[in-house]
């Protein structure tokens, strides 16, 4: 182990990203040192990238970029019981207060005083080193990958994004955008038995990779399409109405037809963010009892994240389409927000 070397990605503001070395840090009371794995480029990292902002959370001074990660213990911090050095892990990137009515109810993902891996003005990790909570690490069984264990923290809003619908045997669900979480979600769905998913995209490859994960069918829309022509094809593809729809594009027209789609006394889930304000069939929704339901990252999926890729129901190593080494992120970075590199999920590799 090069314990003298520690390069990090710093974005330092817009489209200026940076590899230089940082300290190594060391780990408090609970908490571990981690030789970094794996980090894999979320949609909000490209987007502080490029916009050097997301709504009120501003890129204001260089930040660590990186939340989806995985590594090997390197060194304890005191009391830590649930690690030993070696151990691989996949890190859950959001450490919470863990004394707030949210964070004894077990809605840990709502506490306000969440400490997120690369959310300003908190650092991330991708860096070769990174100190981490313990108790946020799961350790991963030797089967599973490092990039498996960086894939699990879109897996987890994939989880929390089914559980948030009541997905269950016999589902019939509606996923909207065939990005990265809404492909983790339709796997998701899948292995929670769903009997029936359509998928809708504007973008043919992606549907074709959806069509590979499972996806019953796969509606290319076209952006001049009448909504109410988008209803009526999704409801052809059914044969009738999704029960669940679980809206993963962002779009203001695709959580409209995600509510208008949507079967009386079902679920319409939000994952997907896009402007801060959108006009929505509001009364649409409430005279047919479809429940609007948001989702804001997750809580306590990670065990069920990894459960589902250790036991084999779920696969994501075809997310991955693109791999670079942690020298090569500027490269990485331009091929995640390409929009004609064909990425999915680029993966860096820390060492
Ligand atoms: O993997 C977690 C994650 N969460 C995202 C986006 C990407 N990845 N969210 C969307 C943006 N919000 S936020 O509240 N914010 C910038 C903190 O608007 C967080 C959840
Ligand atoms: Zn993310």
């Amino acid at each position: 182990m090069d314990t003298g070397n520690n390069l990090t990605a710093v974005l330092y503001g817009i489209n200026d990203i940076r590899l230089e070395q940082t300290p190594i840090e060391e780990p408090n009371d609970g908490e571990v040192l981690l030789q970094m794995a794996c980090v894999g480029i979320c949609g909000s990292d490209v987007h502080y990238l490029v916009n050097g902002r997301i709504g009120d959370f501003i890129v204001e001074k260089p930040m660590i970029i990186g939340h989806e990660s995985s590594g090997i213990v390197a060194k304890l911090g005191k009391n830590v019981k649930n690690l030993k050095v070696g151990d691989r892990v996949a890190i859950e990137p959001g450490v919470p207060c863990r004394l707030c009515q949210f964070c004894k109810e077990g809605r840990y993902n709502l506490c306000r005083e969440m400490i997120f891996c690369a959310t300003p003005p908190i650092h991330g990790s991708l860096r070769r080193f990174y100190r981490h909570a313990a108790d946020f690490c799961f350790k991963l069984p030797d089967h599973v990958s490092f990039e498996e264990g960086a894939l699990m923290e879109p897996l987890a809003v994939g989880v929390h994004a089914c559980k948030r619908a009541n997905i269950g045997i016999g589902s019939k669900v509606l996923i909207t955008g065939a990005g990265p979480i809404g492909l983790v979600t339709l796997l998701v769905a899948k292995a929670m038995g769903a009997s029936m998913i359509v998928i809708t995209d504007l973008i043919e490859q992606r549907l074709k990779v959806a069509e590979e994960l499972g996806a019953n069918k796969a509606i290319q829309l076209q952006r001049e399409m009448k909504e109410e022509d988008t209803v009526k094809l999704i409801h052809a593809a059914f044969d009738g109405e999704p029960d669940k729809t679980i809206e993963a594009s962002g779009a203001e027209s695709c959580i409209r037809v995600a509510i208008l789609a949507t079967k009386a006394g079902g679920i319409a889930v939000l994952v997907g963010m896009g402007a801060p304000e959108v006009k929505i069939p509001l009364i649409n929704a409430l005279i047919r009892e479809v429940d609007i339901r948001g989702v804001f990252r997750y809580a306590n999926d990670y065990p069920d994240a990894l459960a589902l890729i250790a036991s084999g129901k779920v696969n994501v190593k075809p997310l991955i389409t693109h791999n670079f080494k942690m020298e090569q992120t500027v490269d990485a970075f331009d091929a995640a927000k390409s929009p004609t590199s064909g990425a999915i999920k680029v993966m860096i590799h820390c060492q």
